[in-house]
């Protein structure tokens, strides 16, 4: 099996296929692989990619009907976010950035709290660090410090705690990256820095946000081990995360992992891809679709049929509007405007506070 630490010499060239890949497009495993992921870790991975990718339809379809504000298509990123999380223990920290829906069901998030924080009520996150796992992050790359501090803060408490961040390749051209990686380097905290390289950030293509060839390879900088995985690969995704948990719990300091993926859909629902992408991209990277892959490994193992997969779908249905009922069954509270923001209220927000229950005419409390 290739050591990831050979991963990140610069002439490794992810488009020819050059980085840490276990499962193939076709579903099959390296020669030699054994034990890494059993036939039940694969299936659970499996339940809950299709989860996320059935509710990645609905919530477009939801934003579109008006019953969304806005909403962060998933599809294409779920083994990232899945097999990472799979290799982490229950007591690490998930610092997330949006795009990782997989990992948060995994971890136990409820998906009837997702849609309530999808439809613009905090109360959905409320319950987020109750699984570990800080509040969603929109401005970008803001959570590496965070996930910093908190795996610092496990290390002098002298816990076994990792924390794992997800961002994007865009944030690693924001100074909060290269803060937190330095930081993470100097102090050997317990954290692996996971990036989801989906290949854009918004319009701006991953070749000209920075010039470096990898991502991975930005942590020889830092003086800490970069890793550059097939990120629509359960079993590399998985075997790189572990390898770096375990790192971090025996004191030996954070790793970078590149995750090579791609988000198959737009950036937002504010997005319009096909002003700045072809339609042959597209296709391109759908062929290596992580959903898929596991499928056809389950069928040469004769894990999976077309009866079970139409099983597992109704009940992702059913699943997914129980939890649309649940949320829109949730009535905001309007005090939540001024809440979360600070600890405590600047002198201009507690002004227009005052006036804003002026407004509500004590029908709130
Ligand atoms: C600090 C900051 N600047 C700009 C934005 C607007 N914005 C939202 S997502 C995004 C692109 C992020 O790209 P990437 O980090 O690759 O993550 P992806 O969206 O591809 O998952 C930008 C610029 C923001 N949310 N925060
Ligand atoms: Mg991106």
């Amino acid at each position: 099996m290739p050591s990831y630490f050979a991963m990140t010499i610069e002439k490794y060239d992810p488009e020819k296929g050059q980085m840490l890949q276990i499962l193939d497009p076709d579903g099959k495993l390296l020669k030699g692989v054994k034990g890494l992921l059993s036939d039940a870790d694969v299936l659970k991975l499996y339940q809950v990619m299709v989860l996320s990718r059935m509710t990645d339809k609905k919530a477009l379809a939801m934003q579109r009907q008006g019953r969304l504000i806005t909403y962060i298509p998933q599809s294409g990123q779920e083994a990232a976010a899945a097999a990472s999380v799979f290799a982490l223990e229950k007591t690490d920290w998930i610092v997330p950035a949006f795009r990782e829906m997989a990992g948060w069901l995994l971890r136990g998030v409820r998906l009837s709290e997702v849609f309530t924080y999808l439809r613009g009520n905090e109360q959905g996150s409320k319950n987020f660090p109750n699984h570990k796992m800080t509040p969603l992050s929109i401005p970008i790359g803001s959570q590496i410090p965070h996930a910093v501090g908190i795996s610092w803060a496990a290390k002098l408490r002298g816990e076994k705690t990792v924390a794992l961040v997800f961002f994007g390749d865009g944030a690693t051209s924001e100074g909060d990256f290269h803060e937190g990686v330095n930081f993470g380097g100097v102090f050997k905290t317990p954290t692996i820095f996971f990036c989801m390289n989906n290949q854009w950030a918004i319009s701006v293509p991953r070749t000209i946000q920075t010039a470096s060839k990898t991502i991975a390879q930005k942590a020889v900088a830092y003086g800490i081990p970069g890793v550059l995985v097939d990120g629509n690969d359960i079993f590399a995704v998985h075997l790189a995360t572990k390898e770096a948990a375990d790192r971090a719990r025996a004191g030996k300091g954070p790793t970078l992992i590149e995750a090579y993926t791609y988000r198959q859909g737009p950036h937002t629902t504010a997005d319009d891809p096909r002003k700045y992408r072809t339609e042959a991209e597209e296709a391109k990277w759908l062929c290596k679709d992580p959903i898929a892959r596991v499928r056809k490994y389950l069928d040469k193992k004769r894990l999976w049929d077309d009866k079970r997969q139409a099983a597992l779908e109704a009940e992702c249905e059913k699943v997914i509007e129980d939890a649309v009922e649940e949320a829109e069954k949730i009535v905001y509270n309007p005090h939540d405007i001024f809440n979360y923001h600070y600890a405590e209220l600047t002198q201009e927000l507690k002004e227009q506070y005052e006036e804003f229950k002026k407004t509500l005419g004590g029908t709130h409390g």
